[in-house]
């Protein structure tokens, strides 16, 4: 049976749809610290967990016989700048939680999303490798990064098989994101639609790594239904699917309303993705277990304005 810890927020929900399609509703068991996510309703069995409790996690996985743990619940970029040894304490010790249950309980697969936020600006920008300089300047980048040489090392060390992907900024429609710097990706197509005008809290040419929810949610179980044999990163996989900046999406959306405009208004946030890369190459996900995005930019806006 599988458990998603984190399932009420932006990738947890979609995640626990999908692996529910495929494995069968009562085989995934969602869980997280709010109520049940209106979308989740009705769809399969749902427990209230703080994954900090470690006991009360390790009852849940023997109660539920649990053997494949996806691991969603994180502070992410921009909030945990606000509070940093909070935002370093629940994503590391939720982790660290995780992964010593995998190894005590002999779990078969864990899952657990690194970010494009582990590079810093002293990284290549452009085609960012899967291998080079890596001086994460958020709270958020450290954990993901520190996460990841703790993922290795269960590994390595005691045959856990953990599996982690960098995601770039993710947009989707079905669930709301959380805390991120990349969500004006998100915000910018309701604003669209609900008031045709948008005030970007990035400058116009913030070049981001970004992807659409449903590729994100394929690369993720294409990565943990792989064959352990052809994973040759057990850090965490750079994942890729194109790259905008706010112009550009505000142009793309103008196809749509064409009345929309946008104005800029740097805050905070600007300084945390100006140490991220534009792009990101991939190519290592593509060459081990055949990963290939979908959605480009036009693509994604289509679908985004048929759903919300
Ligand atoms: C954030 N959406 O903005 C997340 C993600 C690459 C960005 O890690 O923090």
């Amino acid at each position: 049976k599988i458990l998603v810890i984190g399932a009420c927020g932006q990738i947890g929900v979609e995640l626990t749809l999908a692996l529910r399609k495929m494995y069968g509703d009562a085989n995934v068991v969602a869980s997280d610290l709010r109520e049940e996510h209106e979308l989740l309703k009705g769809t399969g069995p749902y427990v209230s967990l703080d994954v900090m409790n470690k006991e009360m996690l390790h009852v849940l996985i023997i109660r539920h016989n649990i053997t494949q743990v996806y691991l969603l619940a994180a502070i992410l970029s921009a909030t945990g700048e606000k509070n940093p040894l909070l935002a370093w304490h629940i994503n590391m010790q939720s982790l660290l939680n995780v992964l010593d249950i995998a190894k005590e309980e002999n779990i078969d697969k864990v899952y657990w999303p690194s970010s494009i936020a582990v590079f810093g600006p002293n990284s290549p920008m452009q085609d960012t490798p899967q291998h080079t300089i890596i001086e994460p300047t958020t709270i958020y980048g450290i954990s993901k990064f520190a996460g990841e040489r703790w993922c290795e090392y269960y590994n390595h060390r005691y045959g856990v098989d953990v599996r982690s992907l960098r995601y770039p900024g993710l947009i989707s429609y079905k669930s709301a994101p959380g805390g991120g710097t990349t969500d004006y990706a998100v915000e910018i197509f309701h604003e669209a639609k609900e008031h045709q005008t948008y005030t970007s809290f990035l400058s116009e040419n913030t070049y981001l790594p970004m992807m659409y929810m449903p590729d994100a949610i394929r690369a993720t179980i294409e990565l943990m239904e792989a064959d352990a044999s052809k994973i040759s990163v057990r850090s965490a996989y750079n994942l890729s699917a194109m790259s905008f900046s706010p112009k550009e999406i505000a142009a793309e959306i103008k196809k749509h309303i064409p009345a929309f405009t946008i104005q800029y208004e740097p805050d905070y946030r600007q300084q945390i993705a100006d140490g991220w890369p534009n792009s990101m190459d991939d190519s290592l996900a593509r060459a081990d277990w055949g990963w290939k995005h979908e959605y480009d930019l036009a693509k994604m806006t289509e679908d985004m304005f048929k759903n919300i």
